[in-house]
């Protein structure tokens, strides 16, 4: 595709589908002959962006944390909430308590919330169960949503994301029980990926480290949830891994940005959850553009901190709060998103990619990011198929 114009648009534009691929692109007058036979559907000169993809999920989940969102109303913190055994820890109450089937089931109506706005391609995390049989059925859970719906779902451990209650010790839960469950879930062929959450209510990057240290030797890629709270230097720490994405890095600091930069990190920015805690530090979005680092956008679906299932809605506040701009917002929830998740086949329009594609009633694709609240989606194409 074209890089000289804003948002890589071609007008009058062709794309030729072949089986699940994208075969040809460009402007309608450049067409090779011998697509000319082909079917084609005429579009009516609307707009179309590769699907969208949500590169951070929490998707799989039991219950609901609506109460909590009343405490906060009444003036309890994040924080305090979580320390009080509410937070990350109700959560894993109500997981540990549900069936496999129970999972997929209370997934299912927010995965069709982020289909009916053009998502072919979803990340879900573990770390609700901080037990081994619970990780893994969160972990199965999500594999089996991407045989109950037309979409590509990409699993990560997330074993290191809170201390379970049975424990007192992080070292010892990170030694008997994340790191087993790590070993188990990999055999099983459920870890796409390898998370953590690096912060002073979760946990230190030491214990991180050695999460890593043995997702390096299973030959999984990492990512981190760092710096959502302070700065525990998590980013770099994950940078040091090579890590795909670290996430969230409302307190990055410059020297957290150079480190991702130079190890091809991607900032994944989770307005969701800045939006709902309402924090007031901004990820450094000018020095993250400066240092050429990809930022990717995400939902951050999770019952606690971001209960939030629309990518449009996320684009929108990633503009409104964090001042990025709506070309940036539309190639986080694609280009970039499928960076974070080292997936070289989707994201953009070009020959050989999957046919992903997203078609929308709008005249100029600013407005996917400027409407609040409204779904302007037209057709979803999932590998050539509507
Ligand atoms: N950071 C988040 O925003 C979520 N997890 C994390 O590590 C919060 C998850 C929750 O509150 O349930
Ligand atoms: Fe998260």
């Amino acid at each position: 595709m074209t890089r000289d114009q804003p948002y890589g648009l071609v007008s009058h534009a062709v794309i030729v589908c072949e089986g699940e691929k994208i075969a040809w692109v460009g402007s309608e007058n450049d067409m090779p002959a011998v697509f000319s036979d082909h079917d084609a559907t005429d579009l009516d000169g609307r707009l179309v962006t590769p699907a969208l993809i949500d590169c951070h999920t929490h998707l799989v989940s039991g219950g609901n944390r609506a109460r909590e969102f009343e405490m906060r109303l009444q003036g309890a913190s994040y924080e305090e909430i979580s320390r009080a055994g509410g937070g990350i820890v109700s959560t894993v109450k109500a997981t540990r308590a549900a069936s496999e089937d129970e999972l997929v089931a209370n997934a299912l109506p927010r995965v069709d919330a982020l289909i009916s706005e053009g998502a072919t391609t979803v990340e879900i995390k573990s770390g609700y169960g901080l037990d081994v049989e619970t990780e893994l059925r969160m972990l199965r859970a999500a594999r089996r949503i991407a045989r109950e719906r037309p979409l590509r779902v990409l699993t990560t451990f997330l074993g290191a994301h809170a201390l379970p209650p049975d424990y007192r010790d992080h070292d010892t839960y990170i030694d008997e029980v994340c790191i087993a469950a790590l070993h188990a879930a990999h055999a099983e062929g459920l870890v796409d990926a390898v998370d953590g959450f690096c912060e002073g209510i979760a946990f230190q990057p030491s214990h991180i480290a050695k999460v890593f240290d043995v997702a390096k030797d299973l030959g999984l890629p990492v990512k981190l949830h760092a710096e959502q709270l302070s700065d525990l230097g998590g980013a770099k720490l994950a940078a040091s891994y090579g890590a795909m994405s670290a996430d969230h890095i409302e307190y990055l600091g410059e020297d957290g940005v150079e480190a991702m930069a130079q190890a091809g990190t991607v900032a994944v920015i989770l307005p969701g959850a800045f939006y709902t805690l309402r924090e007031t530090q901004v990820p450094p979005i000018d020095a993250l553009r400066e240092h050429n680092v990809p930022m990717a956008l995400a939902t951050d679906a999770n019952p606690g901190s971001s209960p939030l299932t629309s990518l449009l809605l996320t684009m929108n506040m990633a503009c409104t709060l964090f001042r990025m701009t709506p070309e940036e917002a539309l190639a986080g929830v694609t280009k970039h998103a499928a960076r974070a998740l080292r997936i070289a086949d989707c994201g953009t329009i070009q020959a050989g990619k999957r046919a992903d594609l997203a078609v929308w009633n709008v005249d100029h694709p600013a407005e996917l990011a400027y409407r609040i609240g409204f779904n302007p989606l037209e057709q979803r194409i999932f590998g050539g198929h509507s």
